[in-house]
């Protein structure tokens, strides 16, 4: 995959509000928020989405999933819950090609989503 803005993310090269930093994941808050709290949890390893993944991204899927858990109870959503969400190419209305968990919390969402 080519690099993306998560890249630079990642590397530091662009500021974010990081919330959360493992050996393989990076949480950070979303630019563009759609609920009183949004982050984004990303895999350090560029992958492009799910469908890039493979079964040696096993391990690796579930310390992302582990990762948006932990910064979701850190930032007090535990307690009323969140959504989790993963946009997969252009119909799943993903626009950065680096694999990406939304976490979404602070208020009710609906559902379905639009
Ligand atoms: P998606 O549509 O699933 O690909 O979500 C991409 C999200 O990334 C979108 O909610 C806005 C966010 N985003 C885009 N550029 C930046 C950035 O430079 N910094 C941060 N923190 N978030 C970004």
């Amino acid at each position: 995959m080519s690099d993306t803005i998560f890249g630079k993310v990642i590397r530091r090269e662009i500021p974010a509000d990081i919330l959360y930093e493992d050996d393989q994941t990076l949480a950070f808050r979303d630019v563009s928020p759609q609920a009183p709290t949004h982050f984004l949890v990303v895999p350090k390893k560029p992958l492009t989405n799910l469908l890039d993944s493979g079964q040696e991204d096993t391990l690796l899927l579930g310390q992302l999933l582990q990762a948006a858990v932990h910064a979701a109870r850190t930032q007090g959503l535990a307690d009323d819950g969140f959504r989790v969400v993963i946009n997969i190419g252009a119909d799943g209305g993903q626009t950065v090609d680096h694999l990406h968990v939304h976490v979404l919390g602070g208020r009710h969402l609906t559902w379905p989503p639009g």
